[in-house]
Formats: structure tokens, sequence, C-alpha cells
């Protein structure tokens, strides 16, 4: 029987590295697109271990020709679009690539796929932050909860959402989006609060640094682990019909609750050194996430392994197994 063959864009990062992994174990042939980068350890530092079991590309979500020429040339079945300017607090800095790179490069992405492989399926990398501030009265996100975005991230990738459903139904595609909330791991990019708030609490622990600077302690958000929501992409893709799904754990914390379990874990109080820093604070903030997951549970059957708790305490016994005690990590 010949295998399936998966294309995913941005598989050097936290969810195509892990994707990449979980597609390979279903018996897939799988492909990458990868963005160059001057510092060439960064682009496939999360990927190394895949060197010779996956194919991978160099292009960009902006350049057609190239995603012409990939999608050509893999023929795939399944598209994963998982590429993006990821950072919410660095949208605000680039608001028009963000625009470009997480809406506009969605529209290039779909015309390729529309023209060259329609028979395949399409994921697109939905997020929790198209929601904004609205939160239903039983305190949940839902697929009716109206989505404001309050950044340019949110609103772009709002744009490449209804951009997906339009696609479906215009032209009869099997493209869905999976809503997902935030969800981390060891190899989350030590810019986003949890690998931050993780690894500079090791490294305080281990005497290399004195203070964690942060912006806004009192937001909320619903975290899971990367493995499992890879795991959930793959389950709506393959769902006989093309939807919209939520992937949230229903449960949320707020940043200073993670500051909370991470310092106590290691021995210590989080009060003694967490300083808030304005410069980590956004222009506008999304104060409150929490998903209704109950529809892919309950249709799909799709069920988290990992808790708030075990996902943290993962993320912490990496860290303090990698950073020895003479080398400091910029975060
Ligand atoms: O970890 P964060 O940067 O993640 P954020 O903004 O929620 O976005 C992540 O989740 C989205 C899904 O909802 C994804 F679409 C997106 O790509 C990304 O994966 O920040 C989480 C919270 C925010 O409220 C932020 O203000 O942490 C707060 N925070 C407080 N101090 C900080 C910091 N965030 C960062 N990155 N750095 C800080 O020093």
């Amino acid at each position: 029987m010949t295998k399936k063959r998966a294309l995913i864009t941005g598989i050097s990062g936290q969810d195509g590295s892990y994707l990449a992994e979980y597609l390979l174990e279903q018996g897939y042939e799988v492909y990458g697109i990868v963005r160059r980068s001057s510092v060439s350890e960064n682009q496939d530092s999360r990927i190394k271990h895949l060197h010779g079991l996956i194919e991978t590309f160099y292009g960009d979500m902006l350049d057609v020709s190239s995603l012409t020429r990939i999608i050509t040339q893999v023929q795939p079945d399944e598209i994963y679009n998982l590429a993006a300017m990821s950072h919410v607090r660095i949208s605000f800095d680039m608001p028009s690539f963000t625009i470009q790179t997480n809406a506009l490069a969605v529209l290039n992405l779909l015309e390729a796929y529309r023209t060259i492989v329609p028979e395949a399926k399409f994921y697109q990398a939905s997020s929790s932050e198209m929601f904004g501030n609205s939160v239903e009265e039983d305190g949940l996100q839902k697929l009716t909860t109206t989505m404001l975005p309050v950044s340019p991230y949110g609103c772009a990738k709002l744009l490449a959402f209804n951009l997906v459903r339009h696609y479906r139904n215009a032209y009869n595609l099997h493209a869905c989006n999976g809503i997902l909330f935030n969800h981390e791991s060891p190899r989350r990019g030590s810019n986003f609060v949890t690998n931050k708030v993780v690894k500079t609490a090791v490294e305080i622990k281990k005497g290399l640094r004195e203070k964690l600077e942060l912006g806004n302690l009192e937001s909320y958000r619903d975290w899971g682990h990367s493995k499992d929501y890879v795991r959930a992409m793959h389950m709506i893709l393959n769902h006989e019909t093309p939807e919209e799904w939520i992937v949230a754990t229903g449960k949320t914390h707020s940043i200073r609750e993670l500051c909370e379990h991470v310092f106590t874990r290691l021995g210590m109080d989080y009060k003694d050194y967490v300083v808030q820093n304005p410069k980590y604070m956004r222009p506008e903030e999304l104060k409150y996430l929490r998903g209704d997951s109950s529809r892919i549970r309950k249709v799909i059957g799709w069920v988290p392994k990992y808790t708030f708790e075990s996902m943290l305490d993962e993320m912490v016994d990496h860290w303090m197994l990698k950073i020895n005690n003479d080398e400091k990590i910029d975060v």
C-alpha cells in the first residue's frame, strides 16, 4: 500500500516538529517547508533528529512560486499550515509583516492547494487569540462566541480562518480550522511566557540569574501540551467532514499561578524573584481564555494526556537537565 504524504509548513517549529514525529509513527511520508535563516542552526534545531526520515524544502509563505513548486513536487494528500509569525506581542511591532505572513500568505497557499491538489485535505492552525476579550456567561469561549481580536496577530488569524471556511464552501474543498488554545512543551520558544518562566526559574535555582522580568501577571490562559494538540490536528483533518473545532483543556490559570507552580516545584517563592517590566506589556491585552472543547471530545474522541501541572513539570525537568551551572541561556 502506498504511504500517505503529508506536507507541513512551519515544520521546524514546536508543533511542526511534534506533528512530523506523530505522522511518521502513523506511517506517513512527511515533507516540510523550511524558511532560510542566517543562523542555519536555528532552522532545524527541533527537527535535526528527524534527518533522513523527513524531506524538507526551502520555501516561504510569502513566495508563491516556492509554494507552487513544492506542492507540485510533493503532491501531498494532507497539508498542515502551521507556518506563522507566532508571537502576539511582537505582532504589535511588525503588524504589516504579521498580516502578510499569517493571512495573505494563507491565501497564497489555499490558491496553490485549490489549483494543484484539490483532492487533498487542508488543516489551518487557527488560534484562540481570534476571540479577543469575548467570553460567554459560563466563562468559556465556544465556536459561537463572537470573534473580536485584540492584536494584529489575532486579526490576521481571523482573516485566514474565514478564508479557509470560504474556500471550503466556494470550491468544495476538505479544508478545516483547528482553533487551538495555548499549547506548550520543552520545545516552546523561550520568549513565550511558559518557557521563559521555567528556564529563568531554573537559572535562578542554579545561581545563574537573580530576577525574572515579566509583563502582565493577571492574564489567564488555557494551557495544554503541544503533543496532545498535534494529535488533535490529525484527528480533525481525518474526520469525515471538514469543519471548525476547538482544542482546549477547559481549565484556566493566571501567569501568577504559573509562576507559583514552577517556583514552588523548585523549592522557591516566586514573590522573591519576579518583577514587572512595562517592556513586556501589550498595547491591548487578551485577559482571559478558557476553551469549550466538548465537541471534539464527544464527536472525535480526543482526550489530552497532559495536565497543566504535568506539562510544566516536564518542562522543569527538561531545563534542570539541560542547563549547566556555567552557561546562561538568553531569554
Ligand atoms: O506566552 P504568550 O506570549 O502567549 P499568547 O500571547 O497567549 O499567544 C500564544 O497563544 C496563542 C493562542 O491563544 C497563539 F495563537 C500564539 O501563537 C501563541 O502561541 O503570553 C501569554 C500571556 C499573555 O497574557 C502575556 O501578556 O502571558 C503574558 N505575559 C506576561 N509576561 C508574557 C510575559 N508573555 C510573554 N511572552 N513574555 C512575558 O514576559
